[in-house]
């Protein structure tokens, strides 16, 4: 008989949950304008809301941070998360950031700007906005099959390389600043992106000499998607898959609240010694000295410590599997989600789920609402909500309406992801009665995570 795959650890300190009836949460839906960022977490049972700065840290990270070195300049933690970035990245340069956002907004502001395009497999709510902000344009280039959520493919991430010739050719080489891919795709499905591509992709910006940068925030679990489903790299580590995944590429920015292991912290990594000094110079200005950037130097020990954790392959297999469950266990039940599920989190199809509410009524948003009042349980609204566009005036549809259940690292049981299928399959079958909203007020960024909506009659 197969074993089960179980949790690779054993649980120290603990947090209680706090329990709501279906009344209350109704109220404070309401209260939050519709809009579950303005919910407050202790009124959340499971928060599904991101993996991002949600993981639990080891016994190891929580003694790292007791020894971290708060020196101003050259503090031996630094050295020790430099060298970790170093010896699985690969790259010259590693400049610390307190978040992934960071990172981006130096790269952009540095290279992006008006004319300019940055092509990536999809660019994820910050990184978009990070390049429109300069006033480039940020273009995703996936193949059409794999904007289908129930088609399986083994990468669903990779990027169409036909698409990347024609876009350089379309605008000129010295228009592209720098070419992205984006590992996991997150807003795809945490969908992994194979070596074959990020070699592809390489090659085909190199050749017009453009910058590879690799938005990095899940490369562990990419890493292991290689490991298990491109043929030659079975007997190959998830740390020397990231070292060839990184090869390829001149920088990554990366978001340490990923798999970082870290509630805070990122980095930018670059070879180029003359665009790494231009960027310490941004970052002395807006995010700290060199040796810190926007981290204490706990943070950064517990990071040097949290990024070899995230490639153990027990907690990778473990980590994998959790999504695996929860995704075959809908899938069962007759419930859309994008297929294969990914990395980080299971996303469902919002259009099959409530075909009766059109794109502009926001159905991954209601679907997310409900979910936290039939269960106390918090998603995020990937679609018109997230990415919808005005364009003269009118507001155009995103291409999927999803809602993403991201799972926190090492911080939920399978009792915890079992209980959340249940509340699903509730939802699944009274989903005829839910309505649309409309949204009310919206700022000019990032419109999702402060937007108020209410319900349509
Ligand atoms: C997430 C968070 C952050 C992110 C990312 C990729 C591929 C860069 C960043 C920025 C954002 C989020 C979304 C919804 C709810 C809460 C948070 N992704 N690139 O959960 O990194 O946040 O450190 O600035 O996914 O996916 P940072």
């Amino acid at each position: 008989m197969r074993r089960e795959i179980i949790e690779p650890f054993r649980i120290k300190s603990v947090e209680r949950l706090r329990f709501t009836t279906e009344a209350e949460r109704r109220e404070i839906l309401r209260q939050a304008k519709y809009n579950p960022f303005l919910i407050d977490a202790e009124d959340v049972l499971i928060d599904l809301l991101t993996d991002s700065g949600t993981s639990a840290m080891s016994a190891e990270q929580w003694g790292g941070i007791m020894v971290g070195d708060e020196s101003y300049a050259g503090s031996r933690s630094f050295r020790r998360f430099e060298k970790t970035v170093r010896q699985i990245f690969g790259f010259r340069h590693v400049i610390p950031t307190h978040q992934g956002r960071a990172a981006e907004k130096i790269l952009c502001g540095l290279l992006g700007g008006p004319g300019k395009v940055i092509p990536n497999n999809s660019h994820f709510d910050t990184t978009r906005a990070n390049v429109e902000f300069t006033g480039a344009q940020a273009v995703d280039l996936l193949p059409d099959e794999a904007r289908d959520p129930a088609r399986e493919l083994p990468f669903k991430g990779d990027l169409d390389i036909a698409k990347l010739e024609k876009l350089i050719r379309d605008v000129g080489p010295s228009n592209v600043p720098f070419g992205m891919v984006t590992v996991t795709n997150n807003a795809g499905g945490g969908q992994p992106v194979s070596m074959a591509n990020i070699r592809a992709i390489s090659e085909t910006l190199r050749a017009h000499g453009i910058p590879f940068i690799v938005d990095a925030c899940r490369f562990a679990e990419n890493a292991w998607f290689i490991k298990t489903r491109e043929p030659g790299y079975a007997d190959k580590t998830p740390a020397e898959i990231a070292n060839e995944m990184f090869s390829y590429a001149d920088g990554a920015t990366m978001s340490l609240k990923k798999d970082g292991f870290g509630n805070i912290g990122g980095f930018l990594a670059l070879n180029d010694d003359v665009l790494a000094e231009r960027a310490r110079a941004v970052l002395i200005l807006t995010e700290g000295f060199p040796t810190y950037g926007g981290m204490a130097g706990r943070d950064m020990e517990a990071l040097a410590i949290g990024l070899w954790e995230a490639l153990d392959e027990r907690y990778l297999s473990y980590r994998i599997a959790t999504v695996r469950y929860l995704a075959d266990r809908l899938i069962e039940r007759g419930i859309a989600i994008v297929r294969p599920p990914g990395g980080h989190a299971v996303y469902l199809d919002a259009k099959d789920f409530y075909p009766h509410i059109p794109p502009l009524e926001y159905p991954a948003q209601v679907l997310v609402n409900e979910l936290y009042v039939a269960g106390g349980v918090r998603g995020v609204e990937i679609g018109s909500v997230m990415f919808g566009r005005c364009v003269d005036g009118v507001e155009q549809p995103a291409h999927q309406e999803l809602v993403r259940l991201a799972l926190p690292r090492r911080v939920y049981t399978q009792a915890h992801v079992i209980y959340v299928a249940q509340v699903l399959e509730e939802l699944h079958d009274n989903r005829g009665s839910a309505r649309g909203l409309r949204i009310v007020k919206q700022p000019p960024y990032l419109r999702h995570f402060t937007a108020e909506l209410e319900p349509l009659d």
